[in-house]
């Protein structure tokens, strides 16, 4: 690499080098790739997230989860959904029901929302360091994902946007049991 520069003042009016053309071409192309992959990703990609969203008050989604908890059924793993439908709320620090359980090959409605600020809701199987999904949950606003687990487990709810104080202990459960 030159540490001085070169004789000529102009050298930027000296038509390009073979090397500086190869590798323009190459950024071009490259970036060119990236670009039409985002497109493409949405109509191609296997793992896109499945989720609507829609406005509802703060207090009208946590009244509704507190009804829903009310006709699920208590194990000693947590709440069993009476259908395919489970609500979970967010809020400072911690997430409501905080233990839920699902069977495995049954797309579940997960439904999300926030009783007070911004929180993320991001999954961790037991035992493994990669995150399965995350999404920002926001006051104000209920996401519907469509969820169906099929590695049956342990899976940690891990609040993934910095809430406050206690943002470190707002963790939740689901136990996903063998689809047998
Ligand atoms: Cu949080």
């Amino acid at each position: 690499m030159p540490i001085t520069p070169p004789p000529e003042r102009n050298w930027w009016d000296l038509p390009l080098g073979i090397h500086e053309k190869v590798w323009l071409s190459l950024v071009v192309v490259v970036g060119l790739g990236l670009f039409i992959m985002m497109p493409a990703w949405h109509v191609l990609g296997g793992q896109n997230s499945s989720n609507t969203s829609f406005r509802v008050a703060p207090e009208a989604y946590f009244e509704k989860t507190t009804q829903w908890t009310k006709g699920a059924e208590q194990t000693a793993q947590g709440l069993k959904p009476p259908g395919q439908d489970v609500y979970l709320a967010a809020l400072r620090f911690a997430w409501f029901p905080n233990s839920v359980v699902l069977r495995a090959g049954v797309p579940y409605r997960i439904h999300l929302s926030s009783k007070d600020v911004n929180h993320g809701f991001s999954l961790h199987r037991d035992g493994e360091a990669s995150q399965k999904v995350n999404f920002q949950v926001v006051p104000g606003y209920e996401y519907v994902l469509t969820m169906n687990f099929s590695n049956p487990g342990v899976y940690h709810i891990v609040c993934q946007e910095y809430c406050g104080i206690g943002h470190q202990v707002m963790v939740g459960k689901i136990t996903v049991e063998g689809g047998d």
